[in-house]
Parts: structure tokens; sequence; C-alpha cells
């Protein structure tokens, strides 16, 4: 905030776009727009900035109005203030508050309820957007109005507020994810790559990270908005991907529409009294909401498989989210792998299931095997068994991969390691033995041992009846 506060609001940033961008010629009665910005104690500076940039860089014909949302702030700027500061724009810049905290999910639809553009263009409350940034995200909107657009997202650094692109202009990438159902962003396939006759030109993707999207605003509703069920955050761009791609719409990223958002450092706000009564993490009931509404029965075992507490999670009442699909006559997961994210699998194939999956604990300290909060690559060692899982939720596949969230476990000289997963393979190197309760190394050919005194962790020549080197699953449910 102190250096966002000391830069104008109207700076000039980076035109990051492909050079073949400024040649593209857009439809002239381009459907209206209502930008719908959700904020909740936002700084003061970074919300105006992104209200600034839409104002100055939208042409003013297809900008209906900026509509902020406030979801219940309690920071004393955000009051008068703010209403002073947007009276400068009259009615094209109008600002509605939440009676009580709702989420951004929820606040979103609302939104869109209250938006009077033909189209609704969310963005988050930290954004610069740049040049010429919304006639070509209105362009896919303008032919088909079951598309919805996605800018690319280029990174506003939350130290400097130096505006950088994400990657070159000649580089396109789309969103997937994993079983885990963490987002991720893939090259694109050479199925849509040989299909293409420019580099800046929009292409079909499975789904998006979320925060900054176009949709036509009575299509979005009759889609039910977000599932209300969904908590706060996380999980609702899937949701809304699989809706429209399932249900007869599509999804594509757009180029030469250019966005800065920041990044946060931390998570700066807490989700107040929404997480009081609901057990368990957050972000994985969303998840669980969401596959369990639009997955198939195959590829929910995906799911649970590599998130295996999700199956005791509390996710509240679907029937309304599985009559809309019924309704909308959508088609199924199955469809939607084949014919949309047929790549995902050759980075995250199908996964085997689980021979073994709890803490990992050992025989001799009654001690469990922990990341130890470390990033990949690191090493792995011993903590005190906490029965929350976390770093401690241990998985054994029946092709010899042990993982730990979206990290799996390896070997060398050196010690015992997290590692990146080999993209595209769910196989590895263990084999546990359930007599004798020993971890073997198969290529290395010795065994998972702690040493009595550092605790450290190493392979050493198997030897079944050391208790250092004996190690059992404790399946578990954590008290939420
Ligand atoms: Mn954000």
């Amino acid at each position: 905030m102190v250096v966002s506060d000391e830069i104008a609001m109207d700076r000039d940033i980076p035109d990051t776009r492909n050079p073949e961008c400024p040649h593209w010629q857009y439809p002239e009665d381009l459907p209206t727009t209502s930008v719908v910005i959700v904020f909740h104690n936002e700084g003061f500076s970074t919300l105006m900035r992104t209200v600034h940039s839409v104002i100055d860089r939208s042409p003013p014909q297809f900008l209906k109005e900026v509509l902020l949302v406030d979801d219940f702030s309690d920071k004393a700027a955000l009051k008068e203030p703010l209403e002073d500061y947007i009276s400068r724009w009259g009615s094209k810049v109008r600002l509605i508050r939440n009676k009580e905290r709702a989420g951004l999910i929820r606040t979103r639809t609302t939104g869109a309820e209250e938006a009077k553009g033909e189209v609704v263009l969310f963005l988050d409350a930290h954004c610069e957007v740049n040049r010429n940034w919304l006639p070509p995200l209105l362009a896919p909107i303008y032919r088909d109005k079951y598309t919805m657009t996605v800018p690319v997202i280029d990174g506003v650094d939350h130290d400097t507020f130096e505006y950088r692109p994400v990657y070159g202009a000649g580089s396109n990438f789309r969103g997937i994810f994993e079983w885990g159902m963490l987002y991720k962003e893939t090259e694109l396939p050479p199925e849509i790559e040989r299909s293409r006759e420019h580099q800046s030109e929009p292409y079909k993707a499975p789904t998006h990270a979320g925060g900054l999207f176009a949709i036509n605003r009575e299509y979005f509703l009759s889609l039910g908005a977000y599932d209300p069920g969904l908590l706060v955050w996380g999980g609702e761009n899937f949701e809304l991907s699989f809706k429209v791609w399932q249900c007869g719409g599509s999804i594509e990223w757009v180029p030469c529409s250019r966005v800065g958002h920041v990044y946060r450092g931390f998570m700066p706000y807490n989700f107040g009294k929404l997480a009081e009564k609901k057990k368990g993490p957050l972000i994985t009931i969303n998840y669980k909401r969401v596959i369990e509404t639009w997955f198939d029965d195959k590829y929910k075992e995906y799911f649970y498989t590599r998130e295996p507490l999700a199956r005791f999670l509390d996710m509240g009442d679907i029937s309304k989210q599985l009559e809309l699909k019924e309704r909308l006559n959508c088609k199924s997961f199955h469809w939607f792998m084949e014919n949309v994210a047929y790549d995902m699998l050759r980075k995250y194939p199908e996964l085997p299931k689980n021979i073994h999956w709890g803490e990992l604990r050992s025989a001799a300290t009654s001690r469990c095997l922990d990341t130890m909060g470390h990033s990949a690559p690191s090493f792995m060692g011993v903590a005190h068994c906490h029965g929350f899982g976390n770093n401690q939720l241990i998985r054994l596949n029946a092709e010899g991969q042990l993982g730990v969230g979206e990290r799996c476990i390896d070997a060398d000289g050196q010690g015992i390691k997290l590692i990146f997963c080999r993209l595209g393979t769910v196989d590895g190197p263990w084999q546990y033995d359930e007599q004798n309760h020993v971890m073997l190394h198969k290529r290395i050919g010795k065994c998972v041992a702690l040493h009595p005194q550092t605790y450290q962790l190493s392979l050493m020549p198997c030897d079944p009846i050391n208790n250092y080197q004996k190690w059992t699953f404790n399946q578990f449910v954590p008290k939420w």
C-alpha cells in the first residue's frame, strides 16, 4: 500500500500484447458491459487504480458502468471517502454494499444480478487493464453469446507495483487442473496450434484462473450463476467452467486482452463468520461440491484418491445443482475430457488406487513422516504426529508412488526427498512390506531408516528387525 499510494492512478503501463493485436478489427456494435468488482477491505489506491484503468482504457460506448460491490468492508477509507471519490464519475461508477459478509463467490452473483450491461465482466479489486483490453473480450461473445472470454493475466509485483508480462507475446497457455483440483496452466496442445492462423487469435480452454472473465449476463444467470453453496473463494472457477462447457457453451482465452493483477504475498483477510459453522478446509469442501456435481463416478475416484480426506467432508446439499444439470441437459464429464480437456491426461494421467494413506509413523519414535512445511525440492523429516493430515498425509499407490499433496517422495544417497512428480507418470520406486513394515526403494534396493539420534532420514541396507526402519500407515480422520 505504501508503494501503491505513491503511484499515479492513471499511470502508463507497458503494452504487453502481441504486435499483431492492434491490427485486428472489431465490430462497432459490441454489447455493453458492466465491469463488476467485488472487494473486501481492499487497499484504497489499488481499488481506485483498477477503476481508473478501466475508465481510461475502455471505449466508453461499450462500458455501461463499473459496479463496485463491497463485501462488508470495515476500513474507514472504503466508507464515505470512497463514495466521495467515485462521485467524479457520476453514474458510470456505481457502489452497492452487502449488509453482511457473503464471500467473494456469492457477492459476484449479486453483482451480476444488479448489473445493467448486457455482458458482465468480473475483475479482481487489484488490477490494471491494458491497452484496448475490452473489445477483444466482447467480440467472441458478440459472435456467440454462449462463449465466455478470459484475458491473459499479467503480473503487478506486490512489493514494487512493477507491471510485468506473464510471458512473451508469442506464447500461449490454457487452464487445466490436476486431480486434487489445483489449477494449472499448460502450453497449447498441437491440435489447437495446428488449427490457428495467428498467434494472437482466441483459443478454447478447459478452465480459467477464476478472477477475470466476461460472460453474457443473462446466460450467466440462466446457468444459475455460481452455486450458492460454494463458500468464500475457491473452486468456483471450475464450477463455472464445467457448467459452461458441459451445458453447451464454451470458454475462450483472448491473447489480445491483457490485464495486470497484483498477486498477493499472503492472505490479508479472514473469512469472518462464514467459516465458523463449517468443519474442515473450506476450499476442499467447495471442490467436493463441484466434483460431486460435475464429474462422472470414474473421475470422482481420482479426486478422492488424490485428496483422501475429502470423502469425510460435509459438502451440504447439492440436489439443486444436480437438478440444474438435468434440466439443462448437460453432457457428461467424460465428454468434457474427450473433447475439451483432451490434453490433460497427458500431464495428469488417471490415478491408480491408494494401497495405503494416512500418517506414516515410525515404530521407534512414534513420530511421523513430514514435509516440514518446505516446498519441493527439499528433504523430508519427521515430526510429532498431529492428526490433521496436511504435511503428514502420505499416500502409497498401487504403482509404488508415494505422494504428499501434489508432490512425490523419492530418495537418493543424501536422504529422503520431496520432489516434483514427473508429469505424465503415476508410478514410483516404493514397495511397502506389509509383514515387516519396511519401506523399500526398489531401484536403489535400500529401506527408509530414521537416525536414532539426529532423526534424519536416509536409505539404509534393509534390516527388518531394526525398529528405526519400521513404519506403519495410520489411516485417520481429523477432528475438524
Ligand atoms: Mn486477486
